[in-house]
């Protein structure tokens, strides 16, 4: 479905939001044309396509309004092409619980690693770490139940969770790896650790996952320019 002229996606390829969308075009099918936003200079197509937060990603189908927020786009592109890889559940009970924990997902866990990146006190940095580890023993449990002893959240395929958790797992390894923690650790969370193999290295989401040099140049920039990141 769609030609590339139809659908339109304004990004930064550092952004896990953006990846997100690119994750879930890329199981679709959907083709798509990636336009690449410098944040600290945003160009007028999003800043008149997304008014209200003037964030990436947001999503342009042919002439229609644009589509902001991430999680909301996902569910769209679900809406628009639901016979490959339906994300969401049809049962309304899964579907109320996919986006519980999405919701969990991008305001309480996600931006606990924001948190650290910006602390710079020991004490304060142990303090959003021992955060992380009840956040992350959350989401194991929450794995368990929905996959059912499978590979992804989805069952067998990848569902809504795995895109919505799935696309931040390059940039939590890459703050890991500069606080000295292991968010997905083998023996606190096997199971998660399992799924994070799996989801990153599954086709759809590797092919748009930044590389090393993308995300220290954007972290970069989080650091000189302070916009309202979330
Ligand atoms: N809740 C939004 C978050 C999007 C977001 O935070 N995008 C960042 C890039 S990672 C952005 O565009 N920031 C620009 C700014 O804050 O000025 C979503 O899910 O789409």
């Amino acid at each position: 479905m769609g030609n590339e002229s139809e659908i339109r996606l304004l990004g930064t390829a550092a952004s896990p939001f953006v990846n997100r969308v690119q994750f879930a075009l890329n199981l679709k099918s959907i083709k798509y044309e990636y336009i690449e936003e410098y944040l600290a200079r945003k160009s007028e197509l999003l800043l008149t396509s997304n008014p209200v937060h003037k964030k990436v990603p947001v999503l342009l189908h042919a002439n229609k309004p644009p589509i902001c927020e991430s999680q909301i786009i996902i569910e769209y592109l679900d809406e628009i092409q639901p016979d490959l890889f339906q994300l969401l559940p049809s049962a309304s009970l899964d579907r109320a619980n996919c986006r519980f924990w999405a919701a969990y997902i991008d305001n309480k866990f996600f931006p606990l690693y924001e948190e650290l990146r910006r602390t710079t006190k020991k004490a304060g940095q142990e303090a959003i770490k021992e955060q992380m580890i009840e956040a992350t023993k959350l989401l194991e449990e929450a794995f368990v139940k929905s996959s059912n002893g499978k590979a992804y959240f989805g069952g067998d395929q990848v569902g809504y969770l795995d895109v919505v958790l799935g696309c931040f797992v390059r940039w939590i390894k890459h703050v890991d790896e500069l606080n000295d923690f292991n968010t997905f650790d083998e023996v606190r969370v096997p199971e998660l650790a399992k799924w994070a193999k799996n989801v990153s290295s599954h086709e759809a989401l590797k092919s748009v996952t930044p590389g090393v040099e993308t995300l220290v140049s954007f972290f970069g920039l989080l650091h000189i320019y302070k916009p309202p990141y979330q």
